[in-house]
């Protein structure tokens, strides 16, 4: 156990990577990865696009000024955008009452009543953020593209979920190699707007805080089969709560037929678990139920070695750093 002492950011170790201790110290989390972006990846459906690379430099435009605090602005979505997030939104939620997470069918069911979703409408971040406060205390912030695993795990210790706005390129909405605002949507917020998977996503953020490169990489790696893919069992019956699976028509068949292997989530070993960004998963870990998997990583969180530990307080939305000794 720990003395309940603080400590000041001057007295971290130096040898602990800097970390975010107040959630304005987000609009410092701002490191973009230029693996799939339109600009500079050929293999992007958008690379030979030039209005679509225009439109998508715009939204940029808006997560690259905005700062903590600050109303999310308003994007006016082409006629085309809207199209793409039909057709995607059209086909899921005919597979979601069958296939998906009871806490995501809940939550989806309200955002249709409360938010404005439908498959004629992309509703704005900063409608869909204040919904989520109501619900679980996450919120949204713009983001341009892929963070750093580092930056992404950091906001989530302070509920935030850093969260793209720009749609997909419109040549496959079935699709798409980066992160978009039809996956964030539909995956990502329903999920988060469960009050339980809010804890979960902050466990993940928390343990990241200051934590080595190798221990990052091992819960991104934890993040992307949960988070992102991750199955598991409610009531007898194996359902999706990974954004990845529920913002994706074919790969939510695929996770839940008999083709891909599933495996009991363990966390030490899916932590180390190789995965597939390119392709759908060959193999996803299932919970024996959504308590089982918060406790396991609750457990793997806890053996994380840090010389201090870490500890929100909701009404400074600050991080409590405390000694370990
Ligand atoms: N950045 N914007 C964004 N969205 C993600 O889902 C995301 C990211 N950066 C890193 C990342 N996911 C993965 O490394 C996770 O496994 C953490
Ligand atoms: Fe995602």
């Amino acid at each position: 156990l720990h003395d309940v002492i603080s400590l000041n950011e001057s007295t971290i170790p130096n040898s602990v990577p800097w970390f975010p201790t107040h959630i304005s110290d987000l609009d410092k989390c701002h490191h973009l990865l230029t693996k799939f972006e339109p600009d500079l990846d050929s293999n992007h459906p958008g690379f030979s696009d030039p209005i679509y690379r225009a439109r998508r430099t715009k939204v940029a435009e808006i997560a690259f000024k905005y700062r903590w605090g600050q109303t999310i602005p308003e994007v006016e979505y082409t006629e085309e955008d809207i199209r793409t997030w039909g057709v995607v939104y059209r086909k899921l939620k005919e597979l979601f009452p069958t296939h998906a997470s009871k806490r995501h069918v809940k939550v989806f069911t309200l955002l249709e009543k409360e938010c404005g979703y439908s498959e004629n409408n992309i509703p704005q971040l900063e409608t869909v953020s204040n919904f989520m406060k109501k619900k679980s205390g996450f919120q949204l912030r713009p983001v341009a593209g892929l963070l750093s695993a580092r930056d992404f795990l950091a906001s989530l210790a302070f509920r935030v979920f850093q969260c793209t706005q720009y749609v997909r390129h419109g040549s496959e909405p079935d699709h798409s190699p980066e992160p978009d605002c039809v996956h964030e949507l539909l995956g990502h917020v329903p999920m988060l707007a469960d009050a339980e998977f809010a804890q979960f996503s902050q466990d993940i953020g928390l343990a990241s805080l200051g934590a080595a490169d190798d221990d990052i990489e091992k819960l991104a790696t934890l993040y992307w089969f949960t988070v992102e893919f991750g199955l598991c069992n409610e009531d007898g019956q194996v359902l999706a709560i990974g954004a990845g699976l529920l913002s994706s028509f074919g790969e939510l068949m695929h996770a839940l037929s008999d083709v891909p292997e599933h495996r009991p989530f363990v966390a030490e070993t899916t932590a180390v678990q190789s995965y597939q960004d390119q392709d759908y998963q060959p193999i996803y870990f299932v919970a024996e139920s959504f308590e089982d998997m918060k406790e396991r990583m609750r457990k793997f969180a806890a053996n994380i070695p840090r010389p201090f530990e870490v500890r929100f307080d909701p009404y400074t939305q600050r991080i409590d750093v405390l000694n370990n000794t």
